[in-house]
């Protein structure tokens, strides 16, 4: 498929996600009582260092890192105080940074930090990072010679044993997880006219190829029209989707991410789970509040989804309110949570995945428009 463009940039997988966010401590409270995260490693004044707090959290393979500046001027301060909490950071496993980075500068991409090692008593890694979209970056980690909980300079918490010998800092309860299993896809809104600089930027700097286009005549709505387009690794290990606003009669969802953000950057972050209906249940049950599209999407959904021959649930999926679509390849259940701070910017989706390489794109319209009536609310639209 795409053996040249991923042999000359080969990407294991994501490593973490790093956040900028206003208070760590209660954000890392969020994501563990309410996605089910479990925290794994901590940084901060209590292990030296002096500027910035960094929780990390887990669930299946991923790996969140929210991270707070401690004095005013900070970096994470000043672009939290920007942007309002969001994505600072999708970093990438890769086996040779040195050989990684070279690659994306070859490729036209600008450095934020030149290969560099770290280490503590649990052993080494190598970094470096990257500009990507805004003021988001892209951190290449080889971690293989590291054995602590995360990368050198956090201390592990939570969990009764040891670690290379040292005991956790604290304890801290771990999540009860929701059946997450990893990243799916990570979306970025960008503004007008940018979607194809940044579909290009990734082809050449990371390797990637294109997986699908959606114009807006496809994803138009009487409001929201916007344009969308999915790069990725060949594997389905990496898959990054662009978008751009493109005119509708009134605010594009885009562009109000855009207005709010101040910028481009991450709109959502697609969690895979295998059981979508499990995992849906335990988020709401902890409070998180989901896209609700209305009742007449379960009557209408029969007539391009093959619910019995899927043995699919309609009436307990119509319940939780999980959006289905179906290709020639297989089928997708999703959903959609509101935005997860007070900006309308980063929200997240669920996805259980049978076989579609797809997005859902029958779903687009009953989703804009649930979106948009959010919008209406915020008196945006
Ligand atoms: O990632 C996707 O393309 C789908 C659809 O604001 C989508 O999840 C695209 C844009 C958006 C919400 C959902
Ligand atoms: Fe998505």
């Amino acid at each position: 498929m795409t053996e040249a463009a991923t042999d000359r940039q080969p990407l294991l997988g994501y490593h973490h996600l790093r956040y900028h966010v206003g208070n760590a401590k209660q954000a890392a409270h969020y994501y563990r009582t309410a996605f089910g995260f479990t925290p794994i490693a901590y940084s901060g004044p209590e292990t030296g260092n002096r500027e910035s707090v960094s929780w990390v959290l887990a669930q299946g393979d991923v790996r969140l890192v929210l991270t707070a500046g401690l004095l005013p001027g900070h970096l994470a301060t000043d672009q939290q105080h920007q942007h309002g909490d969001g994505v600072r950071d999708i970093a990438f496993a890769v086996p040779d940074v040195h050989a990684a980075f070279d690659a994306a500068l070859a490729g036209g991409a600008q450095a934020v930090s030149e290969p560099h090692e770290i280490s503590d008593d649990h052993g080494k890694a190598e970094l470096a990072s990257i500009a990507g979209y805004g003021d988001t970056i892209h951190t290449f980690v080889d971690a293989s010679g590291y054995s602590g909980p995360f990368l050198p300079g956090c201390r592990a918490v939570g969990g009764t044993g040891t670690v290379g010998g040292l005991k956790p800092l604290w304890t801290v309860p771990p999540g009860r997880g929701v059946g997450i299993t990893g990243i799916d896809h990570i979306v970025c809104n960008v503004p007008l006219h940018e979607m194809n600089t940044w579909t290009e930027f990734y082809k050449r700097v990371l390797g990637l190829t294109q997986l699908v286009h959606y114009d807006d005549e496809t994803v138009g709505t009487q409001y929201t029209s916007m344009m969308s387009k999915v790069v990725w690794d060949g594997t389905g290990k990496i898959k990054l989707n662009v978008n751009e606003p493109a005119q509708g009669k009134s605010l594009s969802q885009i562009q109000e991410y855009l207005n709010y953000y101040g910028d481009s950057g991450v709109q959502h972050i697609a969690f895979a789970t295998d059981d979508i209906a499990a995992t849906v249940t335990q988020m709401r049950d902890s409070g998180v509040r989901f896209m609700r599209v209305p009742d007449t999407y379960y009557d209408e959904v029969r007539e391009r989804v093959d619910i019995d021959a899927l043995d699919l649930d309609l009436a307990r999926l119509a319940d939780l309110g999980i959006l289905l679509d179906q290709d020639e390849d297989g089928y997708l259940l999703q959903l959609f949570t509101e935005p997860a701070q007070d900006r309308p910017t980063l929200f997240y989706e669920v996805i259980e995945r049978h076989g579609t390489r797809g997005f859902g794109l029958n779903n687009f319209k009953a989703l804009f428009q649930a979106i948009e009536r959010e919008q209406a609310a915020r008196g945006n639209l």
